[in-house]
């Protein structure tokens, strides 16, 4: 039988279990990620595990987040990276040289490869043919330390593309349209794989962008084939060796198959605050808007930013618009800068942002109260642009730019004034690795940095005999990462799990953190109850570390996505899942809950066990979607206690 191009990656790192869709498989990683909102965790635990040197294949640390240094924090976390990363063995990313995945994209990433980042948006190197998974920044330090990756072996689906796009149609409303059609519900477990005539039409830093926010439904990772098309990506950044080809067999077989036709694709938008919330641009005309940003991970590329560019030229910004560009990179600001696009975009009114995520994740550029903001990003979860009224929709560096000139969302295809700009990806890119650190072949004069704000990871305990606490917070569907462990002005804690523990549902709850204390200290644990969908969004493992912290030890909810779900049992909190929907009514917040004898069922392997609610007097079923390998970790109270042993 034939392979899918998944498959063929996938069967290639395989080192435990099969391929059928369900059972759980781990994989061979070749290469990892990190961040500095995710890194400076990940190499403490790296640096907890005890190993002289990283043993993948290729370990790159980027520094890209936050980059915003108020106070001595931040300088303190990207110190602390250069320095572990010289100490043992990590490609280390200046800040400045870019966002991770389209620096990735551009410089790093190798066709049929494993990309494992300690971030959600990694498979945007799918864009160029990788299985490129996000994970917590534990389970990327295990994949640095040369341990496996466990995962679900996915169900691929196939997503047949025919056609071609038409004129300000772009790759951004494709995903916005898989979006649409797939929402950010229902999709653990799956891979999306692109095929079809329509893949040809489009650039790899398109394919980018599609793999990029497949994120936002919730799959494994989305991947293109690596073809021609990959292969003239590869060699315009002088990397032509890097490249093999990697197509499906002609008789692969798909778990399912969706037909998008390029061509009747329209101009679309996620409307606040889900990016699955797709409306048309069409609908929307005449909104007036108050702000404009385009960059991000998602649309940063050359292509977008000149496309920008070339529909500013000669014109100016709406005086009612704050407009900002992030060029995604280094390499895309150099080559603006080259060809004279960034003088357009100065001319016009923009304002030039660096080369990080910055606005995107909420840590500068808050819209006003009330205000409308169009982004390229690709999450517009509520106030995760730091300003909780505000009304955020996310759109392609096109429909932004025609929005930025006249103050409101113009109708593109409407549009008679301005003459859709055709920008292809470029022939060559400027070539520039200097802003990557090689670390030393010999470390031992190397001194890793520690600055005040950095502390040891905490650790938990082993679970205990029975659970007895309180259901300390009762939250509805779609819980973020964004709502639990809030971004923006608090990442400087990220470093310090004590500090940051403090802001723990501070945007749905702010009494959280102190109630929670409150009940560790008088040993009570903590259990929260919530709907469908938690903990979706960011791979931030912080999201289970803090809440750990705080005496959590289980989260019964009606489902829990797949990051978030790793990273609370990493942690040794409990991911436990009612058996039915109505057992969520059952709990009111501050019932006291107790789950008895919870070592003993999970050492036996049972499938459910009952949640006893004490203030009602009545019992409730819940599911241990649970692996041996995981029933260890969470009896050992989290990953680094079983790495350790
Ligand atoms: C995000 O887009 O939410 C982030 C910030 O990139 C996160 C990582 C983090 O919280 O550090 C992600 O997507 O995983
Ligand atoms: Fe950075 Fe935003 Fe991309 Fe996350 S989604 S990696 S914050 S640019």
């Amino acid at each position: 039988m034939g392979m899918t191009v998944a498959e063929k990656i996938l069967s290639g790192h395989l080192v435990e279990g099969s391929l059928t869709p369900g059972g759980e498989i781990a994989i061979r990683i070749d290469q990892t990620l990190t961040q500095d909102a995710t890194g400076t965790m990940a190499c403490l635990q790296f640096e907890a595990m005890g190993l002289p040197r990283v043993r993948n294949e290729l370990a790159v640390s980027y520094v890209d987040h936050n980059t915003i240094q108020v106070g001595f924090e931040n300088a303190d976390d990207h110190r602390y990276l250069q320095t572990v990363a010289a100490r043992y063995g990590i490609l280390f990313s200046r800040p400045g040289n870019g966002i991770c995945h389209q620096v990735h994209l551009e410089r790093l990433g190798v066709p049929g490869k494993t990309l494992l980042g300690a971030d959600s948006h990694t498979p945007m190197g799918g864009g160029i043919g990788m299985i490129a998974i996000g994970a917590g920044g534990l389970d990327v330090a295990v994949a640095m330390a040369g341990g496996a990756f466990y995962l679900t072996a996915p169900r691929i689906v196939r997503i047949q593309l025919t056609g071609r796009l038409r004129p300000w149609v772009t790759a951004k409303d494709v995903i916005l349209k898989v979006l649409q059609v797939f929402s950010t519900k229902g999709n653990v477990g799956a891979i999306f794989e692109y095929a079809g005539p329509g893949v040809a039409t489009l650039s790899v830093p398109e394919r980018a962008t599609i793999t990029n926010m497949g994120a936002e439904c919730g799959v494994t990772t989305s991947v293109f084939p690596s073809d021609a098309v990959t292969r003239l990506f590869m060699q315009a950044q002088g990397r032509e060796k890097d490249w093999r080809e990697l197509l499906a067999d002609p008789d692969a077989v798909y778990a399912r198959t969706v037909e998008l036709d390029l061509s009747g694709v329209e101009p679309l938008a996620a409307a606040p605050h889900s990016p699955d919330h797709i409306v048309t641009v069409a609908s929307l005309a005449g909104l007036p808007v108050q702000q404009v940003l385009v960059g991000s991970c998602t649309n940063s590329s050359v292509q977008d930013v000149e496309t920008v560019a070339a529909i500013l030229k000669g014109r100016k910004v709406a005086p009612t618009v704050a407009f900002g560009v992030a060029p995604g990179s280094r390499q895309v600001l150099s080559m603006a800068a080259e060809d004279g696009r960034l003088a357009d975009l100065i001319n016009a009114g923009a304002r030039i942002l660096e080369s990080a995520c910055g606005f995107c994740i909420g840590n500068s550029l808050s819209p006003a109260t009330d205000a409308v903001s169009l982004r390229t990003s690709n999450r517009n979860f509520e106030g995760r642009s730091g300003t909780a009224s505000a009304r955020v929709y996310l759109v392609s560096p096109p429909v932004a730019a025609l929005a930025a000139l006249r103050g409101a969302v113009a109708d593109p295809m409407k549009e008679r004034e301005v003459p859709y700009p055709v920008v292809v990806m470029p022939k060559a890119f400027r070539i520039d690795d200097s802003m990557f650190i090689v670390p030393p072949a010999d470390a031992s004069g190397v001194t890793v940095a520690r600055g005040p704000n950095i502390g040891e990871p905490p650790r938990n305990a082993p679970l205990p005999v029975t659970l007895a606490g309180v259901a300390a917070l009762r939250v509805g569907d779609k819980i973020t990462t964004d709502h639990i462990m809030p971004a923006g002005a608090r990442l400087k804690y990220r470093s310090n799990i004590p500090a940051y523990s403090q802001y723990v549902f501070e945007p749905v709850d702010p009494g959280f953190a102190k109630r929670a204390t409150q009940n560790r200290d008088s040993g009570l644990h903590n259990f929260i109850v919530a709907g469908e969908s938690y903990g979706q969004g960011s791979s931030r493992e912080h999201a289970a570390l803090c809440p750990m912290y705080l005496g959590v030890k289980a989260v019964i909810a009606k489902s829990i996505e797949r990051i978030h779900t790793a990273n609370l049992i990493n942690f040794g909190i409990l991911p436990l899942v009612f058996e039915d929907p109505s057992g969520y009514e059952k709990i009111a917040a501050g019932d006291r809950l107790s789950i008895d004898l919870i070592r003993v069922t999970l050492e036996k392997g049972a499938a459910t066990v009952v949640v006893r609610n004490e203030t009602q007097a009545v019992d409730i079923p819940v599911k241990l979607v649970l692996t041996d390998r995981q029933r260890k970790i969470l009896l050992a109270g989290g990953l680094l206690n079983t790495f350790k042993a």
